[in-house]
C-alpha cells in the first residue's frame, strides 16, 4: 500500500515526498527540495520543485477536482492523462516545441515534466511589451506539424479514428461550447464579465444581433462535429512559454479532434489582445511587431501547410488537383471565424484576459474592448473573405478606426 494509491490534492509541502517516491534518482535522496505552486491558469495546480544545492528542477502538474476559476465547476481529472498523452504525441510531430513529459500518474492525476522556468509565460512577456523574433516561425511550424499530420489527409484512417476515441474530451469541450460558443452571445448562465461602460454596446452588438448568433451557432456545431485534426484546444498566449530563441507550447488539456481553425484562430486573437494592450500604452514598436507577427503567422502557416501537404498527403482523394488549396482556404476561413469567437469570449465572457483587463484608463479599456467586439464580428461575418495575413491585420485596423 502506498499513500498515492488514492487520489488527493497535494499541498506544496507534500510534493517533495511524492517526487522522491515516484521519480527516485531524479534528485539525490537527501536533497532539501523547495516547492512553490506557480499555477496561473483557471484549472490546475502547478508545483515547481527545485534542489537548491544543484539547481536541478522539475514540474508536477496536478488536476484538482474543482476548477480554480470556480469552486462550483467540476471536470474530470482525466484531463491530465489527455494532456500527458498529447504532449508525447506533439513532441513526435513538433520536436523541441513542447515540454518533455517524464511521467504520468493516473491515480494522483499528476504529470511530471520538464521545468521551463528559463522561459517566460508569453502573455506576461507581451504585457511587458517584449517581442519574440522566432515566434511566428515556431508557432506556424507547431500548428502545421501537429494539426495537418493528424488529419485524414496524412494519417491512416483507422489509426486516426482510434485516436479520436482516445482523445474524446467531453467535459473540457463542454466548457468551450458554453464559454466560447454560446455565452458571449446570450449570457445564458449569467456569468459573463462585462465591463460596465460598454454594457449597452455589448447588448446591442452581441446579445441582440441575430445574424451574428446564427453564424456562431453554425460554428458551435462545426466545433462539435468536425473531427478534423488533434487540436491543442486552448492555444492562447497563456499556454505558450517563450524566450528569444525558443517557443514551447504546453497545457493541452482541452485537446480533442476538432476544426483546425480553432487553434489557429486562438493564436491570432491572443496576438490582438497583446496589440490592444500595447495600443493603450502607446507602445508603437510593440504594436507594429504584433501586427507583423499576425501577418507572418498566417502567411507562414499557408506556406508550411502546402509544403507539409505535398510531402505527407497519403489519402488518394486529397491528392486530387485543387483539393489542397480548397482545404487550406477552408481552414483560413475557420481561423477567421474562431478568432472572432475568441475575441468576443475573452472580452465579455467568464474567462477574460489580463492584457485587456489591466488597461487602467477606462476609456482606453473601453476602446480596446470595442475593437475586439467589432473586429470579432468582422472575422465571423466575413470569414470567407480572409485569405492572407494582411487581411487579418486590416480587420484590426478597420475596427480601431470605428471603435
Ligand atoms: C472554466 S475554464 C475557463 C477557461 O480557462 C481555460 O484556459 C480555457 O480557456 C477555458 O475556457
Ligand atoms: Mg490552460
Amino acid at each position: 500500500m502506498s499513500k498515492y494509491d488514492t487520489y488527493f490534492l497535494m499541498k506544496e509541502n507534500e510534493v517533495p515526498e511524492y517526487v522522491q517516491t515516484k521519480y527516485p534518482g531524479y534528485f539525490p535522496p537527501d536533497a532539501k527540495l523547495e516547492v512553490k505552486e506557480i499555477g496561473d491558469g483557471n484549472l490546475n495546480y502547478v508545483f515547481r520543485v527545485v534542489d537548491p544545492a544543484t539547481g536541478k528542477s522539475i514540474i508536477v502538474k496536478q488536476a484538482g477536482e474543482a476548477l480554480r476559476i470556480s469552486a462550483e465547476m467540476h471536470v474530470s481529472t482525466d484531463r491530465n492523462r489527455i494532456e500527458s498523452e498529447i504532449l508525447i504525441l506533439q513532441d513526435k510531430y513538433a520536436p523541441g516545441l513542447v515540454p518533455k513529459i517524464y511521467g504520468y500518474d493516473t491515480t494522483m492525476c499528476a504529470c511530471t515534466m520538464e521545468d521551463l522556468s528559463d522561459h517566460a509565460l508569453m502573455r506576461y512577456a507581451l504585457m511587458r511589451h517584449e517581442t519574440f523574433p522566432r515566434f511566428a516561425e515556431d508557432i506556424a511550424t507547431f500548428m502545421v506539424n501537429t494539426l495537418l499530420m493528424t488529419t485524414d489527409v496524412v494519417m491512416e484512417h483507422k489509426e486516426k479514428k482510434a485516436l479520436v476515441k482516445s482523445f474524446i474530451n467531453p467535459e473540457l469541450c463542454e466548457i468551450t461550447e458554453d464559454l466560447v460558443l454560446m455565452e458571449p452571445y446570450n449570457d445564458l448562465n449569467h456569468r459573463n464579465n462585462v465591463f460596465p461602460p460598454i454594457a449597452d454596446f455589448v447588448r446591442k452588438e452581441l446579445y441582440e444581433d441575430d445574424a451574428l448568433k446564427l453564424e456562431v451557432a453554425k460554428l458551435k456545431f462545426d466545433f462539435m462535429n468536425n473531427a478534423q485534426a488533434l487540436l491543442h484546444g486552448d492555444l492562447h498566449t497563456g499556454s505558450i512559454f517563450v524566450k528569444q530563441d525558443s517557443t514551447r507550447v504546453f497545457d493541452p488539456e482541452f485537446a480533442f479532434f476538432g476544426p483546425i481553425g480553432y487553434d489557429t484562430g486562438n493564436v491570432i486573437a491572443n496576438l490582438i489582445f497583446a496589440w490592444d494592450n500595447g495600443r493603450a500604452a502607446g507602445a508603437e514598436e510593440f504594436c507594429d511587431w504584433c501586427l507583423r507577427t499576425i501577418r507572418e503567422v498566417i502567411d507562414l502557416f499557408r506556406v508550411k501547410f502546402m509544403d507539409c501537404f505535398e510531402k505527407n498527403a497519403r489519402e488518394p482523394m486529397a491528392k486530387v488537383p485543387g483539393f489542397a488549396e480548397w482545404y487550406l482556404d477552408s481552414i483560413i476561413r475557420d481561423t477567421a471565424s474562431y478568432c472572432g469567437t475568441e475575441l468576443h469570449r475573452r472580452t465579455v465572457g467568464m474567462a477574460n484576459v489580463k492584457d485587456v483587463t489591466t488597461i487602467a484608463d477606462p476609456e482606453k479599456r473601453a476602446h480596446a474592448e470595442k475593437v475586439n467586439i467589432i473586429s470579432g464580428k468582422d472575422f465571423i461575418m466575413n470569414a470567407a473573405s480572409f485569405r492572407t495575413g494582411e487581411d487579418f491585420v486590416a480587420a484590426v485596423l478597420r475596427a480601431d478606426g470605428k471603435a
